[in-house]
């Protein structure tokens, strides 16, 4: 029995060693990254008892990705790695000016291929929380009705949902497709995890007051927009509040802040930290991630995060 159940897909991250672009860059460094295996690893990081399943290739990329979110601590007996389709690939592109890009190979991938019939259903209703993005609904119409089974799985038995929408547009094929599946999805959800960016495309809003009302209006009691190297924006409703976020110098890449973000936050919760002091631990474990230009080494352990938000009593209740 695990505190957080998550589930999505996982894939070998091609980190390259240099910034410029990817025609030319020959060095890179084998990792693997997947939004919600990178909460998973935050969360056994800060000591947490979290599982992570998903559809994995049996080819060596899967044994590799298993491995890793093994070896990090996560409960891995339900991942699936016996599929004859390939394990998901990605290549980062790093420019000296503007974002990081993505190349994804994940189309026809082993872990689009999950269905409903393979949730571990015993597994998902001992959770206290089930933790779902926008991505895995993404990837095809079975891994959408994986995700809404899930849902109601965690309903019928009590398990808190908590959903980060991450938006990625490449894998919808509309604005309007977005908008209705995970507005549809966030409806469902008990905590929304969206930023500014997501607010936008979902509600047509950025002002963060204005997209926290709109999760609470279709159904979560907690909302939580992420405001990047400014904090978050936290409601339930009755009452609203802007956490700032700890300084950081060092910010190399933002990819995987939000994953850190939901790991930190959830972690809170799971420790019976109120909402503010909830969203402090995810602003400073999503701080972190930054520091680093892959998508999971800079989640920090307890006594880093700690040392960091230099404030012991963020860990009492
Ligand atoms: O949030 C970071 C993730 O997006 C990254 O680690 C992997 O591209 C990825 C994905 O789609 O999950």
């Amino acid at each position: 029995m695990v505190d957080v159940v998550t589930f999505g897909e996982a894939m070998v991250f091609m980190n390259p060693q240099k910034v410029g672009p990817l025609t030319y860059i020959t060095d890179f460094k084998k990792r693997m990254g997947g939004a919600e295996a990178n909460v998973a690893i935050g969360l056994a990081r800060l000591g947490h008892e979290v599982g992570w399943f998903g559809k994995l290739g049996k080819d060596p990329h899967g044994k590799y990705i298993e491995n890793f979110i093994r070896g990090e601590g996560v409960d891995t007996q339900h991942i699936l790695c016996d599929s004859e389709l390939p394990t998901g690939l990605y290549f980062k592109e790093r420019s000296a000016v503007g974002e990081s890009r993505f190349h994804h190979y994940r189309h026809g991938s082993a872990a689009s291929d999950f269905h409903p019939e393979d949730l571990p259903v015993e597994y998902i209703s001992d959770a206290k929380y089930l933790h779902i993005t926008g991505i895995f609904p993404a990837l095809s119409d079975n891994c959408l009705a994986t995700t809404r089974r899930a849902i109601e799985i965690a309903k019928e038995n009590g398990v808190r949902i908590s959903f980060d929408p991450n938006v990625r547009g490449q894998l919808w094929e509309s604005e309007g497709e977005i908008r209705s599946v995970l507005n549809n999805l966030l409806s469902q959800a008990d905590i929304a995890l969206p930023g500014v960016g997501e607010g936008k495309r979902l509600f047509g809003t950025d002002d963060p007051w204005k997209i926290a009302s709109e999760c609470l209006d279709r159904g979560p009691d907690t909302a939580v927009v992420k405001l990047g190297p400014e904090g978050a924006l936290v409601s339930n409703g009755k009452s609203t509040e802007c956490v700032e976020a700890p300084n950081l110098e060092h910010e190399v890449d933002p990819v995987g802040a939000g994953d850190g973000f939901a790991a930190g936050f959830l972690a809170g919760r799971l420790e019976g930290l109120n909402l503010s002091r909830s969203v402090r631990l995810g602003n400073g474990v999503g701080a972190l991630a930054t520091t680093v230009t892959s998508d999971v080494e800079g989640l920090p352990s307890r006594t880093e995060l700690n040392t960091f938000l230099r404030n012991g009593e963020l860990t009492t209740k």
